[in-house]
């Protein structure tokens, strides 16, 4: 097991995980340019000045971004207000997941992979993403997301609009509960997290022919 100093590196180092191939980057959604300018500069109110940006690893403690070769399951999961669909997610010690998250309601979602404390970690996040104007209730605005001093890119979530789909493909690599949550201001709190249990063996997680691994 990792010290707890250790472990809030490695969080700290996923928080500002840059986005990269296996989920679709905010800058798609958007229809941006993809260029990622990884800008330094952080402005004097910002709390965590700690979290600057330009880390590209994205490995942590129970899991890590996956390979789109090495997906032997995928997942639908239904974004509403407020409401996740499935509820509950069982992912095997090993397996790579693939999420598709497409969000049916009127207001912008996040799908977060992540443990209790990241989750809170990240609501702090997003409530000043919200007072810089990055994103509203039912709109993110993509020029001051993507140009700006925060951005919404860690490897662990997606953050998807109204009508929106997005992909994230994850490994997990520990046996722990962890939580899917959504992180919008009032979300988590209004009952949008469900259980992610990570656990030895899932039935029928593996196809047939991947039986013998
Ligand atoms: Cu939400």
């Amino acid at each position: 097991m990792y010290s707890s100093s250790v472990r809030r590196n490695i969080v700290r180092v996923a928080l500002c995980a840059a986005v990269s191939a296996f989920s679709v980057p905010l800058s798609a959604v958007a229809g941006g340019s993809g260029s990622h300018e990884h800008n330094e500069h952080r402005s004097a109110n910002e709390p965590e000045p700690e979290s600057a940006h330009g880390h590209h690893q994205h490995k942590l403690e129970w899991g890590e971004p996956g390979r789109a070769g090495e997906v032997i399951r995928t997942i639908e999961v239904t974004m509403g207000d407020i409401y996740f669909k499935p509820e509950k997610i069982q992912a095997g010690e090993g397996e790579t997941i693939r999420f598709i998250v497409r969000n049916v309601g009127n207001l912008v979602h996040e799908f977060n992979i992540g443990t209790n404390h990241m989750h809170q970690e990240h609501r702090e996040e997003m409530v000043n993403m919200l007072k810089m104007g990055m994103m509203t209730a039912t709109a993110i605005d993509h020029d001051k997301m993507e140009h700006g001093d925060m951005k919404h890119d860690d490897a662990n979530s997606v953050l998807v609009e109204p009508g929106k789909s997005a992909e994230l493909i994850w490994r997990f690599t520990e046996v722990r509960d962890l939580e899917f949550a959504c992180n919008v201001p009032g979300h988590y709190e209004a009952g949008m997290v469900g259980v992610l249990s990570v656990e030895k063996t899932v039935s029928g997680a593996l196809p047939p022919d991947n039986q013998t691994i």
